[in-house]
């Protein structure tokens, strides 16, 4: 057979295992994941070094590190078509991260949100990870070659510094990096918390009302948009002023493939009650399966432990490409 020359677009992204996934990460990213992996070469990683920038505790860790591997799975990420991996499987992640960190600036990365937030959530353990954890996910997506990296909005200055990066470092030592770009998805980039729509959802907001798991019941699921906060009015439109109902048309939204004003023309008129369990059912419906899938994949552990052991084989080795030009590039002594 004719070999093709040309290689397809690279992608990479990963989840923390800090949590039970959200609907947030599945909305935002995953769903995008799984639509990109007939097009582009696709690398999908557990990102457990990153998770220890927070206190864990190292058997939940262990649990939820191949969790989020089983749920990548189970919403449709096919480890013949993408490679899956766990970080700490790959040395070359910490090895590249050390290069990057010599030619990153202490300005730029006290400028990035998400330090400045996780500090104020966890003062008692501002460590110096916390602090280089953009260097470390500049290396996660450099050592690949990655043309796209899709993420939910919240990463993008994050993706911002990577470019920054690679361009320096490109510059300063030569054509070495492809320069990413971040790939955010038309709906459901920032879902919002059903408790405090002006938050984003998330995984380690203390209130469990606020967030939708991936793996939560249809039963909870539903009681959980019931509970949604709303506003006094009954009008069903998003706008700025409307931050509860605007969230809730946006999951619906996300979920059924309509745009918001499709989805609002569909409820317009409707009681809140109405909408919020026609939206809990959208919900779960689209959840179910994965929810099956996931229960049929923590019965079989040996697949799931070839499929991560394959993985960073293949991982590893386009990494090492990368890494094996840095460290020349920047006067290391070849082995
Ligand atoms: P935490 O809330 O603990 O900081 P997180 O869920 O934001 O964690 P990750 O697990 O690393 O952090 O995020 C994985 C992916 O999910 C990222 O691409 C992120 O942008 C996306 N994501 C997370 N929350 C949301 C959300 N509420 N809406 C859209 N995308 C999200
Ligand atoms: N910081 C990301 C998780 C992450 C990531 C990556 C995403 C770590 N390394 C590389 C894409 C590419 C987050 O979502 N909080």
């Amino acid at each position: 057979m004719e070999q093709t020359i040309e290689r397809k677009k690279r992608i990479f992204s990963g989840m923390q295992p800090s949590g039970e996934l959200t609907l947030g990460n599945y909305l935002g990213a995953l769903k995008n994941w799984i639509k990109l992996q007939d097009e582009y070469d696709c690398m999908y990683a557990v990102m457990d070094m990153h998770a220890i920038t927070v206190r864990q505790d190292p058997a939940e860790l262990r649990r939820r590190s191949l969790d989020v591997l089983k749920q990548y799975m189970a919403c449709g990420v096919d480890p013949e078509k993408s490679i899956l991996f766990i970080q700490s499987h790959v040395p070359a992640h910490a090895e590249l991260a050390w290069v990057l960190s010599c030619n990153t600036q202490m300005g730029e990365l006290s400028r990035m949100t998400q330090f400045k937030d996780k500090s104020r959530k966890h003062a008692d353990n501002i460590n110096a990870g916390l602090f280089t954890y953009p260097v470390l996910m500049a290396s996660d997506i450099l050592l690949y070659q990655a043309d796209l990296v899709p993420v939910g909005n919240d990463q993008l200055q994050h993706i911002e510094i990577t470019r920054d990066v690679a361009e320096r470092f490109n510059h300063r030592y030569s054509d070495t990096f492809t320069v990413p770009e971040p790939f955010i998805g038309k709906s459901g980039a920032r879902v919002m918390s059903l408790q405090s729509p002006e938050n984003k959802m998330s995984k380690s907001d203390p209130n469990p009302n606020g967030f939708i798991l991936m793996l939560d019941t249809e039963d909870v699921i539903i009681k959980k948009f019931k509970r949604a906060v709303t506003d006094s009015d009954s009008e069903i439109r998003a706008g700025e002023d409307k931050p509860g109902i605007t969230n809730l048309l946006t999951i619906y939204a996300a979920v059924s493939g309509k745009t918001v004003d499709e989805a609002a023309k569909e409820f317009s008129g409707m009681g809140y009650g109405t909408f919020k369990q026609a939206v809990g059912e959208a919900v779960a419906a689209e959840l179910a399966p994965v929810r099956k899938r996931f229960d049929e994949l923590s019965k079989d552990k040996a697949y799931v432990e070839e499929v991560y052991t394959k993985g960073a084989e293949m991982a590893s080795r386009i990494a090492a490409k990368t890494l094996r030009k840095v460290y020349k590039k920047v006067g290391f002594i070849g082995r």
